[in-house]
């Protein structure tokens, strides 16, 4: 009996100490939105992929008999029964396994996140499994967790992890285990299949990637293959999308997991599958996709570790590869295949370093870069990011003049590398020109930074445009009219209050945001070219907010008084509103804005007595004893609800017959 309490609290124990290694349970995690959840992944652009398990111990070769593709195929390529194939666990040892390492090498090369085959098509498992014994500890003599351990470096060094896993499982007699010698015959004849199959989806493949994320902290992604025999169905891979999400709601899931993809090219056919990514394979889609994916690809021809294979592809390939593709708005998947005592290969490692030395002095034209609205120019690509365009140049023009798309809008032009050097941009015979120096500083990709002139919509000049038009066209014509300018509280009042601006001639002229600034721009569309008898100016909100910068409530008046005097010129009647009464601002949490609505309301008032102008005053009605804005008539500190606005109606109702009789 002791012993056996002994027991239960050692397990008690321990459980509770590798919390950290315990993934978050499913009820303490926040749900992301889907953006959220893949908004680290968007922005990464960059990962590791690595090929590793028992296969990499003969890399290919079998009695000098080299398999076609990748080596991790060896036990189907080359025809190993299970029996055969079960002494490469037996002589799995990596002792030159360092996670560590493996992780330092990848975020030196500028890659945020590691994908580890945890069980590749030959069903041997690289973590400590409770399902199989064919795995890493009870199989082979290393019996050491190699996922706890790169998952335990990743996080160490912030690199997001990720796990591979095959619903291929060449090892299993549920499975494909029973195909010998053609374990993968069902790929191309879709009547093979193992009518055990659902079994094996159900008590071995799901709890073992149950296992995965439990046992090893937050995943990434979780990157699925092996998605093309018959056995394994889209309803399959639907379930298994929700049991994951179930388990860890904010993990990533490829669209492997279901039967969408169209083969290589990796993206799903038109239809309902599940999966978050598309997942093109050795190749890099000709033109850029709107949709998340991301291309996996050798540096050499295998992903397995295949000394024979020599076919190298050089770091200036794989590094315009990696631009290639986030100029197409895709993430780049590199594969590495350790050989079988856990070493990168020696040419990896290389290739590894040379991209490092690019993404350290370029990252800022890729991480969080998104794919570029212009065609690809002959001369390299373009990357997009927070008004800026980042023009790759693989190819030096020997003129030293640099031709980019006619409708960038460019307002400076600089090396990345030497922002403080401005390179000439002109037009040149209707081209768009850029100086640059004579020698290619990067031989690799040379990137010009562009700063873009603004196109934001500064003056919201686009907004109400159409019902301007319709206005001044209508036969309406000007009878009584009168417009409401203003900001979000009073676009509101015309969503929550449509009633009280259909049966008066009031036209609502409200945008959220706008300061007065943005009005005084804005009066001649929406006011005077409306030709109303009156004008009801709502301002001053988001100018003590700051929403366009630092201004004085002096300013702030002063922008309201000219537009006073604009209408006064154009015969319009005009009515001054106070600013309504706010203890904070929740979209502008260091301003305090209750004195500095007080003074501009009195500066308002002092303006309207002295110029015969009606101050129509809300505040006095609505202001609480703290000087925010009553509860009751808030839908929060700002901006009134329907009882707020019934406050408000009659005032302003009064307001604008004072107005017109004057
Ligand atoms: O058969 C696998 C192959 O071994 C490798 O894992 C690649 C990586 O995406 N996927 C399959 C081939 O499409």
């Amino acid at each position: 009996m002791k012993t056996f309490n002994r027991l239960i609290l050692i397990l008690l124990v321990t459980t509770l100490n590798c919390s950290s290694c315990l993934a978050q349970t499913n009820s303490e995690v926040k749900k992301l939105s889907d953006d959220e959840r893949m908004a680290w992944w968007r922005d990464s652009k960059f990962g590791m992929f690595i090929h590793w398990g028992v296969y990499s111990i003969p890399g290919g070769e079998r009695d000098g008999k080299i398999c076609g593709g990748g080596a991790e195929w060896i036990m189907d390529k080359l025809d190993y029964t299970i029996e055969e194939y079960e002494k490469f666990p037996a002589m799995f040892n990596p002792v030159k396994f360092n996670a560590d390492e493996w992780v330092s090498m990848a975020k030196d090369a500028g890659m945020k996140y590691i994908v580890i085959t945890s069980k590749h098509h030959d069903g041997f498992s690289l973590w400590d499994s409770k399902v199989s014994d064919y795995d890493i500890m009870d199989s082979s003599p290393f019996k050491r967790d190699v996922i706890k351990e790169l998952s335990e470096a990743c996080k160490k060094q912030g690199i997001i992890f990720c796990f591979y896993h095959s619903i291929v499982d060449w090892h299993h007699p549920q499975a494909q285990g029973n195909l010998f010698p053609n374990y993968n015959a069902g790929q191309k004849d879709q009547t093979v299949v193992n009518p055990e199959f659902p079994k094996y989806y159900e008590n071995y493949l799901k709890p073992q990637v149950k296992e995965l994320l439990t046992n090893y902290g937050d995943i990434g992604v979780v990157w699925f293959d092996g998605d093309w025999i018959a056995d394994y169905t889209t309803e399959m891979g639907k379930e298994f999308y929700d049991f994951i999400r179930e388990i860890q709601p904010n993990t990533i899931i490829n669209n492997r997991v279901d039967k969408g993809r169209k083969g290589m090219e990796g993206m799903d056919a038109e239809g309902n599958f599940a999966g978050d990514f598309g997942t093109p394979e050795q190749e890099i889609p000709a033109t850029g996709i709107d949709s998340d994916w991301e291309s996996c690809m050798t540096m050499n021809g295998s992903w397995g570790y295949k000394p024979s294979d020599k076919k190298w592809k050089s770091s200036k390939r794989l590094t315009q590869n990696l631009i290639d593709i986030v100029s197409k708005g895709g993430n780049f998947l590199l594969n590495i295949g350790p050989d079988g005592l856990g070493q990168f290969p020696p040419e990896s490692v290389e290739r590894l370093k040379a991209m490092g030395v690019w993404t350290r002095e370029n990252g800022e034209s890729i991480y969080g870069a998104s794919a570029s609205p212009y065609d690809k120019p002959e001369w390299g690509r373009y990357t997009a990011k927070d008004g800026f365009i980042y023009a790759h140049v693989f190819d030096w023009p020997e003129d030293g003049k640099l031709v980019i798309n006619r409708t960038i809008k460019p307002r400076q032009a600089t090396l990345l590398s030497d922002p403080y050097t401005k390179l000439k941009t002109k037009l040149i015979d209707g081209n768009l020109t850029i100086h640059l120096p004579e020698k290619a500083p990067n031989n690799i990709a040379t990137v010009i930074k562009i700063k873009l002139m603004p196109n934001d919509d500064w003056a919201n000049l686009k907004r109400y445009k159409k019902a301007n038009i319709k206005l001044k066209a209508s036969s309406t014509k000007n009878k009584n009219r009168v417009v409401f300018m203003g900001n979000s509280i009073t676009e509101k009042w015309v969503k929550y209050s449509p009633e009280f601006f259909k049966k008066n001639p009031f036209v609502g002229r409200g945008i959220s945001g706008q300061t007065t600034s943005q009005m005084l721009l804005r009066f001649k569309p929406d006011v005077i070219d409306l030709n109303p008898k009156a004008v009801v100016i709502h301002a001053g909100t988001n100018d003590i907010a700051g929403n366009r910068g630092p201004i004085t409530i002096e300013q702030i008046a002063a922008n309201i008084f000219s537009m006073a005097e604009l209408a006064k010129t154009h015969n319009i009647k005009v009515v001054l509103a106070s600013v309504l009464p706010a203890s904070n601002y929740s979209w502008s949490p260091s301003v305090e804005p209750i004195e500095k609505i007080e003074a501009l309301n009195s500066l308002i008032k002092t303006y309207a007595e002295k110029n015969n102008i009606v101050y129509l005053d809300y505040y006095s009605s609505m202001v609480d004893a703290h000087k925010g804005l009553k509860k009751e008539y808030g839908r929060d500190t700002v901006h009134p609800n329907a009882k707020g606005y019934e406050v408000m109606e009659p005032l302003v109702k009064e307001a604008i017959k004072k107005a017109l009789k004057k």
